[in-house]
């Protein structure tokens, strides 16, 4: 096994060895933010920080955190630490209100990044003679780039399709023995669910897929289940992690023993805290993240708050590698609902929708205020329509994602079950909440 490591030094290092890399990594990432970049320069002065006064790792807990809010409010390159010539690439990530977050790559951190990538790929199972689709847009979002250099780095063959277009998607697909895929996990279910519905002409067995790197939205093990299920033939696919403002993709990916995501932790120090207090947690707890990118110079991010819950575990895996693995991301605290008083991850209702017959994977939670209350209603699309005619039926099986979804979560919720393909398909990710709560 542990022949499929793609840089065996850097992801086997012993942990002593690691953090001794990373402190003085940090140090040097703190000196050069002290003098590149205004922001952090009036910050460290603020809080009295240098580099000198970073001893150890846990130093790390004087430097206050880096928000979006901040990298909005520097809109659009206020965080760069270089000059314009020195920024080959630019990405951004647009939210839902306000300045997209903006971020620029040096030639060096564009080798960082491929070289991050290449890690990730090659630990969940792709080499020089994968044929891999990429199916992210090209464009300002950082997976599709990421993915492809990062593939391109490991010697695979590279066929950017992009987003969208199924018929054309699943065509390369099938003529060119595709045998990996990258995408979002409800991408590549929807793809898997087009593939079928052209069964005669097409079947599924004259696809060659067997690896799905997937990524850039959360995924349930059950949901997991149902895309492999959805492909058949072997299909496997790992889980892989990242954001914008750190590079993109690379920051973490599952290896074949999908048991977390192993952290490139020689270019990110990760710490998980409490998201309301701030405070750091125990090691091995769940919270926030919160990622040092120790090797970006284009935009350097100092313990970015990424809202994403996780927690990180630090014993060696079983594959060799000794990098600390984190787990699938449980939700986003600002994703999180507060249901009359008790939070609600979309994640938990995911995994008790999956594997009930005659309903698809794909739902929609839709919040209103009803009075001083807050509603939740789960939109379940069935697979079959007919079914809309045995109102005996019809009911039992509503009940029966009712009582399912209420045990986990404790409240009264509202079951609706839609029609086939009435729930929007997304080529990108999928937003699954529909908050009418401000309407
Ligand atoms: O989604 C980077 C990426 C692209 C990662 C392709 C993996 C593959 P952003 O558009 O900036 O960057 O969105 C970052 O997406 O904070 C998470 O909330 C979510 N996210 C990314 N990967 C995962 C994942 C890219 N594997 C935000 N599981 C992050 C759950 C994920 N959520």
């Amino acid at each position: 096994m542990e022949k499929h490591i793609w840089n065996p030094q850097a992801e086997c290092m012993d942990r002593k060895e690691l953090e001794a890399l990373q402190l003085e990594r940090l140090k040097a990432l703190v000196d050069y933010c002290d003098k590149n970049v205004k922001f952090y320069h009036d910050r460290f002065e603020k809080h009295g920080i240098t580099a000198d006064k970073i001893k150890c790792l846990s130093d790390i807990q004087y430097i206050p955190y880096t928000t979006k809010e901040d990298l909005r409010d520097n809109y659009p390159f206020g965080l760069f630490s270089v000059p314009q010539k020195e920024i080959v690439r630019l990405h951004a990530s647009s939210g839902t209100t306000g300045n997209p977050t903006v971020v620029g790559y040096t030639r060096g951190d564009l080798e960082n990044w491929s070289e991050q990538v290449a890690r990730i790929v090659y630990a969940a199972g792709a080499d020089e003679n994968s044929i891999v689709q990429i199916c992210f847009g090209y464009g300002m979002f950082t997976g599709a780039l990421g993915l492809h250099y990062g593939l391109e780095r490991i010697g695979a063959t590279v066929v950017p399709t992009s987003s969208g277009n199924t018929e054309k998607q699943l065509k390369f697909m099938r003529d060119f023995g595709t045998d990996t895929i990258v995408a979002t996990p409800s991408y590549c279910l929807y793809l898997a669910e087009s593939a079928k519905e052209r069964g005669i002409d097409f079947p599924l067995d004259q696809y060659k897929l067997k690896l799905g790197l997937l990524g850039s939205e959360g995924c349930t093990p059950e949901m997991r289940k149902q895309i492999e299920e959805s492909w058949g033939n072997g299909f496997f696919c790992t889980d892989n992690y990242g954001m914008s403002e750190l590079n993109g993709p690379g920051m973490s990916g599952e290896c074949i023993m999908r048991n977390g995501l192993h952290i490139n932790e020689d270019h990110f120090l990760c710490e998980v805290i409490d998201s309301k207090s701030g405070d750091v947690l125990e090691k091995g707890s769940t919270g926030e993240l919160v990622v040092t990118n120790l090797t970006k110079r284009g935009i350097p991010m100092l313990r970015y708050r990424t809202k994403d819950i996780t927690n990180i575990n630090y014993e060696k895996c079983e594959c060799g590698r000794t990098t600390a693995r984190m787990s699938k991301i449980i939700g986003r605290s600002d994703d999180m609902l507060k249901i009359r008083g008790v939070n609600v991850f979309p994640t938990q209702i995911e995994s008790a929708l999956i594997g009930i017959d005659s309903i698809s994977p794909h739902y929609q939670l839709v919040v209103r205020r009803e009075g001083f209350s807050d509603t939740l209603e789960v939109r379940v699309e069935l697979i079959d329509a007919s079914l809309l005619e045995v109102y005996g039926e019809l009911e039992k099986l509503r009940r029966r994602i009712h009582d399912k979804i209420k045990a986990i979560l404790g409240i009264e919720i509202k079951v609706t079950l839609v029609e086939p393909k009435t729930i929007e398909r997304f080529t990108g990710k999928a937003k699954r909440i529909l908050d009418l709560r401000n309407q």
